[in-house]
C-alpha cells in the first residue's frame, strides 16, 4: 500500500491524499460505508459503487469469522469474490466487537476469549490469529488486535489496559511481517493508538505505534463515552507524533461535524454505523441539517429529499413519500435512507478534499458545521 500527501492546507491540519492498494486507489479524506457481515446493510453493490461512490467499505472479522466462517470464505477465495465488491476493504480485528457484542468475555495476556452472540460457542482471539483470521478474509487493510479502554476508565486502568494492547501490537505485527497474503495481491496492517483520555498514555501510544513503520495507522478507543471535546484534544496529541506521510484512521467517528473536526485536525480515514444504523431508524443526515423522516411535519412536503443531494434517490424521492415508507414500515425506506446517508458521508469528506486543494477548507468547514448540526 502507498500513500501519497497531495497537499497539507495551511490554515488547518487538513490533509488530501491518495492511497493505492492492489484492488484500487482512495481519495483521502474518505468515508468508508461499514459492511459489518460481508454486507453494507440494505444496499446493494452497484449503489454503492456507482451512487454512493464509496472507495472502500469496511467487514469486521468478528462478524465474518463467526458467520459464514473461514472455510466457506477461503473457499470463495476472499471476501471481495465472496460479495462481488473489488474494491478496497478494510476489516476490523474484532476486539472491539468481542466487547460490544458478546455476553461473556475475558481478556488474559493469551488473547480475547469469549463467547458467540449467535450460539454461545466458546472462542479466542489472539494477535496473531486475527491476522490470520485477515488474511483469509483478503482485507486489503487489516487492524491490529486492541481494547478499547471505556471512555470513562481511570488512569491506573487505561494504563494497564494500553500496556496489554502494545504487548498483543507486537506479537500481530510480528506476526504479519512473518506471513503473507493467500491470493496474490498485498494486504496491510495498520497498528491502533489506545490510552483512553490520558495525553501521556496516547503520546507514549502513538510513538510506540509510529517506531513501528506501518504503512497507515489508526486511532481507536474514542467516541466511547468521554466528552467530545476530550476526543478531539486527544486526536490533537495523537496526530502531533503520529507520522504525516502515513495515512490517518479514526475508528468509528461520527457525526458529520464529528467528521470535519477530525479532518481538520490530521485525520484521513473514517467509518461508522451512524448513517446506516440511524439512516434504518429514519434519521436523514444532509448539508442542511438533519431531518427525522418519521416527523409528521413531511406529511405533505412533496419537495425532493435533498435537492443539492448527489445520489438518485435525493431527487426521485419526495420528503412526503419517504415519511410514508417509513410509517408503513417498508423496506425500500431503510433503503433509500441508508443510500442517501451514505452517499452524503461520502461527499462530505470528498468536499473536503476539494476544499482543502483549493485552499478554502476552514471557511467551508466553519459554515459546514453550522448546517450539518441544524435540526430540520
Ligand atoms: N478499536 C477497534 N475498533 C474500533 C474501535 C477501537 O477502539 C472503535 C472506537 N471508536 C471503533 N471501532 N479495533
Amino acid at each position: 500500500m502507498d500513500f501519497e500527501l497531495v497537499h497539507t492546507d495551511e490554515c488547518t491540519h487538513a490533509r488530501a491524499g491518495v492511497i493505492t492498494t492492489d484492488h484500487g486507489k482512495i481519495q483521502t479524506p474518505i468515508f468508508m460505508p461499514v459492511g459489518t457481515v460481508a454486507s453494507v446493510k440494505a444496499v446493494h453493490q452497484r449503489e454503492l459503487r456507482d451512487d454512493i461512490k464509496a472507495q472502500i467499505i469496511l467487514g469486521n472479522t468478528y462478524h465474518l469469522y463467526l458467520r459464514p466462517g473461514l472455510d466457506i470464505l477461503r473457499q470463495a477465495g476472499g471476501l471481495h469474490r465472496f460479495n462481488g465488491w473489488e474494491r478496497p476493504i478494510l476489516t476490523d480485528s474484532g476486539g472491539f466487537q468481542v466487547f460490544s457484542l458478546s455476553d461473556r468475555r475475558k481478556l488474559t495476556e493469551e488473547g480475547a476469549h469469549f463467547r458467540s452472540h449467535i450460539d454461545g460457542s466458546k472462542h479466542l482471539f489472539t494477535p496473531e490469529n486475527v491476522v490470520d483470521t485477515q488474511r483469509i478474509i483478503g482485507a486489503d487493510i487489516m487492524m491490529a488486535l486492541d481494547e478499547c479502554t471505556p471512555g470513562d476508565a481511570d488512569y491506573d486502568y487505561a494504563k494497564k489496559s494500553l500496556a496489554l494492547t502494545r504487548r498483543w501490537l507486537d506479537r500481530g505485527w510480528k506476526h504479519f511481517c512473518e506471513t503473507e497474503g493467500l491470493y496474490g495481491y498485498k494486504q496491510t496492517f495498520f497498528p491502533i493508538v489506545q490510552g483512553c483520555v490520558y495525553p501521556d498514555l496516547r503520546i507514549e501510544a502513538a510513538k510506540h505505534v509510529a517506531d513501528l513503520g506501518a504503512d497507515g495507522n489508526a486511532i481507536g478507543g474514542l467516541a466511547v463515552g468521554e466528552p467530545t471535546e476530550k476526543m478531539y484534544e486527544m486526536i490533537e496529541v495523537v496526530n502531533e507524533v503520529l507520522p504525516q506521510d502515513k495515512p490517518r484512521y479514526l475508528m468509528g467517528v461520527g457525526t458529520p461535524a464529528n467528521i470535519l473536526e477530525g479532518i481538520e485536525r490530521g485525520v484521513d480515514m473514517f467509518d461508522c454505523v451512524m448513517p446506516t444504523r440511524n439512516g434504518r431508524n429514519g434519521m436523514l443526515f444532509t448539508r442542511n441539517g438533519i431531518m427525522n423522516m418519521r416527523n409528521k411535519k413531511w406529511a405533505d412536503d412533496f419537495s425532493p429529499l435533498d435537492p443539492e443531494g448527489t445520489s438518485y434517490v435525493d431527487t426521485c424521492y419526495s420528503k412526503a413519500y419517504l415519511r410514508h415508507l417509513f410509517i408503513s414500515e417498508e423496506i425500500l425506506a431503510m433503503q433509500i435512507a441508508s443510500i442517501h446517508n451514505l452517499a452524503f458521508y461520502v461527499w462530505l469528506t470528498q468536499e473536503a478534499r476539494r476544499q482543502i486543494l483549493a485552499g478554502t477548507f476552514k471557511s467551508w468547514k466553519d459554515e459546514m458545521i453550522c448546517r450539518v448540526t441544524t435540526r430540520l
